[in-house]
């Protein structure tokens, strides 16, 4: 290797490395590319709905894993919001009350969202293995791969945009989740690149971080193929989304 192939990237370098591997982020998906062009049926949509509800879920366990291995009590009071923006706080019932009023407003009882009846094995697989990345690696790996999150408000401005205009059987109070989140990705995703950009600081480092957000795309990737599998076998995955390119 020669010297330049070694030296880190700069911060703003390593960011825009970061930010060039959102071409394999689930917006691309097959799945996600039939829901924004409003080719998704009800019943496809219900259960989207409800698969990514055990994502949902997850999430402050996943946050919690990592708070646990955090020893810096600035990062904590900044992290700690993860979980409260998800299970509520005070008045705000929080983003997992809200998927679950988006589960009704496609026309799912509640109780069909909370059981988990049709989370599929695929779907639970992949975002186990996220739960225990959390649990298992170091905390800045774990705070790495939430930067998913990058191309998040992007997906989210995306349903907002397209929903009302295709699913308009869809109560629009339903979307209050994506609105939400549009906000707090960026209040996420600020901590997490600060973070990141600041301990992945040698060449390998950065190449590890590389790997971890490649390692979260291909869970979000892997929930969609699942659903897709089992909601929209006979939509030929060659349709628009494009597969990740590693
Ligand atoms: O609703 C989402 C959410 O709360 C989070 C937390 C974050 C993380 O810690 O990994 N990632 C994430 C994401 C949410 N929604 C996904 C979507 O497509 O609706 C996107 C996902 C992400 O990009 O990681």
């Amino acid at each position: 290797m020669g010297i330049a192939e070694n030296l880190p990237w700069n911060k703003q370098e390593f960011e825009q490395q970061l930010r060039a591997k959102g071409k394999a982020y689930h917006i691309y998906h097959p799945f996600n590319v039939m829901m924004a062009a409003g080719k998704c049926t009800p019943e496809q949509l219900r259960g989207w709905v409800a698969n990514r509800f055990y994502y949902q879920i997850s999430i402050p366990l996943k946050d919690a894993a990592i708070m646990s291995n955090l020893p810096d009590r600035e990062l904590r009071r900044e992290w700690i919001t993860r979980i409260t923006d998800h299970d509520g706080h005070g008045d705000d019932p929080g983003g997992i009350e809200a998927w679950i009023r988006l589960g009704e407003a496609v026309g799912l009882q509640r109780e069909e969202v909370t059981s988990l009846k049709h989370v599929l094995p695929g779907v639970r697989f992949a975002v186990d293995a996220y739960v225990n990345f959390a649990r298992q690696r170091p905390w800045q790996e774990a705070i790495c791969s939430s930067l998913t999150e990058l191309f998040a408000p992007e997906i989210h401005k995306n349903r907002l945009a397209t929903w009302p205009e295709h699913y308009k059987w869809v109560e629009p109070n339903g979307l209050q989740y994506f609105r939400n989140r549009i906000t707090q990705a960026r209040k996420d995703v600020e901590q997490a690149l600060r973070v990141t950009l600041d301990y992945f600081n040698t060449r390998e480092l950065q190449q590890r971080a590389l790997e971890i957000l490649q390692f979260k795309l291909d869970i979000l990737w892997v929930i969609s193929d699942t659903i897709q599998m089992y909601y929209a076998r006979d939509t030929v995955s060659s349709t628009d989304g494009r597969m990740p390119t590693r």
